[in-house]
């Protein structure tokens, strides 16, 4: 099978060319990224002779033409895919996560191609505290940033072109991820390498929101499983029931890390900043008979810990700039 990985070089998609090289070896993989700030090039040094990486824009439609003819199946996760960034750069979050996503699609239309398409919870908006209430594919569409709004438009191309046009697709929809090659922008590996450059953590607001973990080899299993079980015109939703609140994780890492309990900041909130999050994944686990591998959160925690600290020159090149964003916005 020829896959066009878009999104390739980015946090979730490296981690999947490398379950992919390792799991399903006979597939073969052509990335297509256009090294955002969020692309790093690094990622995938490691196995760099054994694919095609073409820098690129998804929204080039002469190159997007030209690689769709010969993939078997497109697996799309390029995206601008930070909040914080949708208050700094909103047009880009429009452009590639709205018109990229369309240009694919009728990429996809032309050649009769399958593209499987990598989403978020956040379309569903948020929930309360204490609710027991979790997400599910009936879920109604309610996103409250600028990034889960052009995610969210994006879905619904996706099944547009399924309805209309009877194409080939399938959806997935999954939670907050955790692991190796992740920006130090996200939340987990901005305080992981504060620490290792002796700053402070910073906690938006009181901390009680609410994400629902998962490491990044299990959404890719997920990925995988729908690829080759998934029915088409079809959404899942992915997640491995990880829900904790931001104080707690951090608790977590700095206890991991030999650091005092209070050795942090509280910084203002992101605006609008959703409460919860959390995937009901029971349509994913009983018809496609998928299981995560990482159960303990602990434990995938202190190996993605140990990740960013053997990985120094992979991250120090773009902390300082990713702070200084940072700064610009008050947190
Ligand atoms: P990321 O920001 O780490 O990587 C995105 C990659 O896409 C980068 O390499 C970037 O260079 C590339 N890219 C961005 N715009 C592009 C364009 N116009 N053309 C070509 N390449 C472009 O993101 P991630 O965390 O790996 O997320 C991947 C996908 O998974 C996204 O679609 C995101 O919405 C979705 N998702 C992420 C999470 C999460 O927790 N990180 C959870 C659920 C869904
Ligand atoms: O420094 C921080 N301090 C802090 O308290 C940062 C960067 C974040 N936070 C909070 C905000 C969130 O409640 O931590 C939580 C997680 O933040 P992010 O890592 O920015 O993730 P989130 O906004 O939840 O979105 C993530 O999950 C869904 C991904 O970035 C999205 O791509 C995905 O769709």
């Amino acid at each position: 099978m020829r896959l066009l990985v878009t999104g390739g070089a980015g946090f979730i998609g490296a981690n999947f060319v490398h379950l992919t090289m390792k799991e399903y070896p006979d597939h073969d993989i052509t990335v297509l990224d256009a090294l955002t700030s969020a692309g790093n090039e690094d990622s995938l040094a490691a196995v760099k002779d054994e694919i095609e990486f073409v820098v690129g824009d998804i929204c080039d439609a002469d190159l997007v033409d030209k690689l769709v003819e010969r993939c078997d199946v497109i697996v799309h996760f390029a995206a601008e895919s930070h909040n914080d960034n949708s208050f700094l750069y909103p047009m880009k979050f429009a452009e590639s996560n709205v018109i990229g996503t369309m240009q694919l699609l009728e990429a996809a239309r032309k050649h009769d191609k399958r593209m499987h398409h990598v989403s978020t919870d956040e379309v569903y908006g948020d929930l309360e505290l204490d609710d027991p209430v979790k997400f599910t594919p009936e879920t109604r569409y309610q996103p409250s940033s600028y990034y889960s709004a052009s995610k969210a438009a994006a879905d619904h191309f996706v099944r547009a072109a399924h309805r209309q046009f009877g194409l080939a697709v399938t959806l997935s929809n999954c939670s907050n991820n955790y692991g190796p090659y992740q920006h130090v922008e996200k939340f987990i590996p901005r305080q992981i390498t504060n620490v290792l450059s002796d700053i402070k953590p910073k906690l938006y607001g009181s901390g009680e929101n609410v994400r629902d973990w998962i490491h990044v080899d299990d959404h890719n299993t997920a990925v995988h499983a729908i690829i080759e079980k998934g029915r088409l015109g079809e959404t899942y939703l992915i997640g491995a029931d990880g829900e904790l609140n931001n104080r707690d994780v951090l608790a977590m890492i700095l206890e991991l890390m030999d650091k005092p309990a209070d050795w942090f900041e509280h910084v203002s909130d992101r605006p609008g900043h959703d409460l919860r999050y959390a995937i009901d994944a029971s349509k994913l686990r009983d018809e496609l008979g998928w299981e995560p591998r990482y159960t303990d959160f602990r434990t995938g925690l202190a190996q993605t810990i140990g990740w960013y600290r053997e990985r120094e020159k992979w991250w120090t090149k773009v902390k300082e700039e990713t702070e200084k964003r940072y700064q610009e916005l008050g947190r």
